[in-house]
């Protein structure tokens, strides 16, 4: 399976390379420590002492090195010739290809008719240089990335709370002091294995319609119905309230907008709780119970939760009960989103989502638009405004007045965007798509131009993990010969399309030396954090401001603990009211499909599909669904299912589950061709975030029809 490894990095004339370094697994939010070492022309890794994971780490993080010399990774550009198939060709005549195309595209159609679609995987560099590339090179508005996808609601609902959105806005090692944890949609002991270990003392409460491995550790399991954690939140604020537990003092204090919120829930009994959502009374007493009763408490979401039409208001939701029992801003207790990608928060404060400038400033915000302007020699006018989100521009996309090209950095769409069916089809109605990528992902394999690049353990960068912390990257290995970094290609087009080369670095110190200027003074503040701190293992979670003089700052591992991040110092109850989710089962399409991950496989699958061991355990897609819906649908056990939408069909293997509710069917998202769950998801999107509904399609399964002689009729 694999192809050679390249060699360990050495600099002409220096010292011999190291035999390992410290960095960081190149998956999840957690950013796992990790040793890689290179012995006998194979990179070993070890997990680390970091306080994330302890010495913990998951099977994709003991694999992640097989990706670096998988047989099919990408080794030189390739250029979609008049045949119709993808080419070898040389980085010159690939970059000079599409600087020349999107100058006639720029030309014809105007600037926004070039569009970038960005990652939660890029470093904090990459996220910063694609964006000012954006705003700067092609001055297009129309750039967003995945993480729209990812931690857009809860971001929204954060900022509208606390005026400020981190993540965790505390450090992981302190829910290891909780007595109990609500978990709204989140399955750590699948996507953030080692997270579990701080979790060990807690009692915890977990909100999800599947009997997950985290829901197993569970004191109380709640399994409501696919879309109806706001109607569930509002009960439990109903509930904490009726039972006594609000806390009068913390809300007079440190809050505001509590009546309103209040009013809300009032309509919210728990008798009508329980039928909109399934959660029996007893249990939702319960779960009020434990929370109000622990002396440390956490509310955290995940994306079951947050992937929804509603998925800000539901956060909100969640937030305002937090806050109605006193948790946030207290040492010990809060609310935090459980973010999802390597750098999913670094990612979305560095300036690659639609209405952001880098330091979570937003692009509308004259101030904000005068200070990126300085940091980067340009008048303010130039700077274009706010874009449409990910999926608004993906569904734009070859449409009269849509982008005609598309540069993608991080992200599989074909794979992971809602309505993929759909956005396939806008991807092959562009005039131009440009892919940036290690391996021929799905996406890739669409694009007309492919631009190879380095992976994890051949680059030097920074990722903010999912506690705000800043982490060195650290490269191990040379790139393998015809293969650039992310920020030479930047840098190669900027100067093609007619920038000076000096405004791209291609140095990561040297993009980050701009970001801590460019973030100066902004919500997520990093100019106090350097490379040096870092290598010198200083644990730096933003804001971390310069100090002109005497001791640097020691960076903010919790926020709020003197005050929340509006003017006047107090988090905002946000008034919430239930909705349903844009569809709902009916007669024709009877059950609610949701969707979501498993532990052997990371998003599109695009990297952890690569590795044997991992494709081991999860070979091809699968569909969960109750044995009594299963008996009415007519599949049984091992066999193929359609299950279908009103947009299209996946085939999926069945696995009966007898835990979960007889109403919903889940699917990974993690496959590709036929076995795209997001055939069946569909565009809704939610108004405050651009959130789309991951989480929630009308869907009916039906059997596969298995002609003799094993082919299989679909
Ligand atoms: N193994 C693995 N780990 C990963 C990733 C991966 O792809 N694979 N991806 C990373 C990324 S980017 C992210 S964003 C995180 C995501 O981490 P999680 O949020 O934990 O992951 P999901 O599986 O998407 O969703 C969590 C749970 O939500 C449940 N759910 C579905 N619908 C609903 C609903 O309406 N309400 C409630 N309450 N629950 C619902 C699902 O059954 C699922 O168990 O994981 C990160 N870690
Ligand atoms: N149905 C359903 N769909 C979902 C979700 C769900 O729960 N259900 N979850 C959503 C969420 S939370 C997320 S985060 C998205 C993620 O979905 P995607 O955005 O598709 O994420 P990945 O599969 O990680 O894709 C990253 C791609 O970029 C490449 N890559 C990785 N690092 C780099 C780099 O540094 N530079 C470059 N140029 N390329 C790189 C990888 O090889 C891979 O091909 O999926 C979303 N889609
Ligand atoms: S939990 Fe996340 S960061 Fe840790 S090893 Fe697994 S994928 Fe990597
Ligand atoms: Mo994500």
């Amino acid at each position: 399976m694999s192809g050679p490894l390249s060699e360990p990095l050495s600099v002409p004339g220096s010292a011999p390379p190291p035999r390992t370094v410290h960095t960081h697994c190149p998956y999840c939010a957690l950013q796992c420590g990790t040793r890689l070492g290179h012995a006998l022309g194979e990179v070993t890794v070890t997990p680390s002492a970091f306080p994330v994971n302890q010495g913990g780490l998951c099977q994709k993080g003991w694999t992640a090195p097989e990706v670096l010399s998988t047989a099919d990774r990408l080794r030189e550009p390739l250029v979609r010739g008049a045949d119709g198939r993808l080419a070898p060709a040389g980085w010159d005549a690939a970059l000079d290809l599409v600087a020349g195309r999107l100058r006639e595209i720029r030309r014809a159609h105007g600037p926004d008719a070039v569009g970038v679609f960005g990652g939660g995987g890029l470093t904090n560099e990459k996220a910063y240089l694609l964006g000012k590339f954006a705003r700067l090179a092609l001055r297009t508005s129309r750039i967003d990335y995945n993480g729209r996808f990812c931690m857009s609601s809860a971001a929204a609902a954060s900022n509208a709370a606390f005026g400020v959105d981190r993540g965790l806005p505390f450090p992981v090692t302190d829910l290891g002091r909780a007595d109990v944890v609500l978990l709204a949609g989140a399955n750590p002991a699948e996507t953030m294995p080692p997270l579990m270990r701080h979790l060990d003392r807690a009692a915890l409460i977990v909100l999800d319609p599947r009997r997950t491995p985290t829901a197993e550790r569970a004191a109380v399991h709640l399994r409501p119905a696919p879309g109806t954690d706001l109607a569930l939140a509002l009960g439990l604020l109903q509930l904490t309230v009726l039972d006594g537990r609000l806390d009068h003092a913390f809300v007079r204090e440190r809050t505001n907008g509590f009546e309103a919120a209040w009013q809300r829930a009032l309509p919210w009994t728990p008798e009508r709780t329980e039928r909109v959502t399934g959660v029996p009374v007893a249990a939702q007493r319960e779960a009020v119970r434990m929370l109000a009763d622990a002396r440390r408490a956490y509310v955290l979401t995940g994306r079951g939760a947050e992937q929804h039409s509603k998925g800000a208001d539901t956060v909100s939701a969640f937030v305002n009960l937090a806050l109605a029992l006193g948790l946030p801003g207290r040492d010990g207790s809060g609310y935090g989103c459980l973010t999802g990608q390597g750098n999913g928060q670094g990612g979305r404060e560095l300036g690659q989502k639609a209405d952001q400038l880098p330091g979570y400033r937003m692009i509308d915000d004259p101030a904000a638009r005068e200070h990126m302007a300085a940091v980067w020699g340009v008048e303010a006018a130039a700077l274009p405004g706010a874009g449409p989100s990910a999926y608004e521009l993906l569904d734009s996309l070859g449409t009269a007045g849509g982008p005609r090209a598309l540069l993608v950095f991080g992200s599989n769409p074909v794979v992971s965007a809602p309505n993929a069916g759909h956005v396939t089809e806008r991807l092959a109605a562009l005039d131009l798509l440009v892919v940036a990528d290690f391996v021929p992902s799905e996406t890739a394999r669409m694009a007309d131009v492919v631009l190879p690049v380095a992976q994890w353990a051949e680059e030097e960068g920074t990722l903010t993990n999912l506690e705000g912390r800043v982490l060195r990257r650290r490269a191990l290995l040379a790139p393998p010969p015809g293969v650039r970094g992310d920020l030479e290609v930047l840098r190669g087009l900027a100067v093609r399309l007619g920038e000076p080369a000096e405004r791209y670095p291609v140095e990561p110190r040297e993009v980050f030396e701009e970001l801590r200027r460019a973030t100066a003074g902004g919500r997520a503040d990093y100019s106090g954090v350097s490379y040096e701190r870092l290598d010198a293992g200083e644990a730096l979670h933003w804001p971390c401001p310069v100090v002109p003089s005497g001791p640097a700052h020691p960076g903010t591992p919790r926020l709020f603990l003197d005050g929340f991040a509006h003017p006047d110092g107090r988090a905002r109850f946000v008034p919430v009211e239930h909705r349903d989710a844009a569809e709902l089962p009916g007669r024709d399409l009877p059950l609610y499909a949701t969707t979501g991950r498993v532990l052997a496989h990371y998003q599109s699958g695009a990297q952890t599909r690569r590795v044997a061991g991992l494709t081991a355990v999860e070979p091809e897609p699968f569909v969960e669904i109750h044995p009594d819906a299963a008996r009415r649908a007519g599949v049984t056990a091992g066999g193929l299912a359609r299950v279908v939408s009103a947009r299209g069909a996946v085939v999926a293997r069945v696995r009966l589950v007898e835990s979960l509710r007889t109403d919903t069917v889940f699917l990974p998202f993690h496959f590709p061709g036929d076995g795209r769950a997001n055939l069946l998801t569909g565009g809704a999107l939610d108004p405050r975030s651009g959130m789309p509904e991951f989480k929630v399609s009308a869907v009916r399964v039906e059997p596969v029809d298995v002609v003799p002689g094993g082919a299989v009729s679909v």
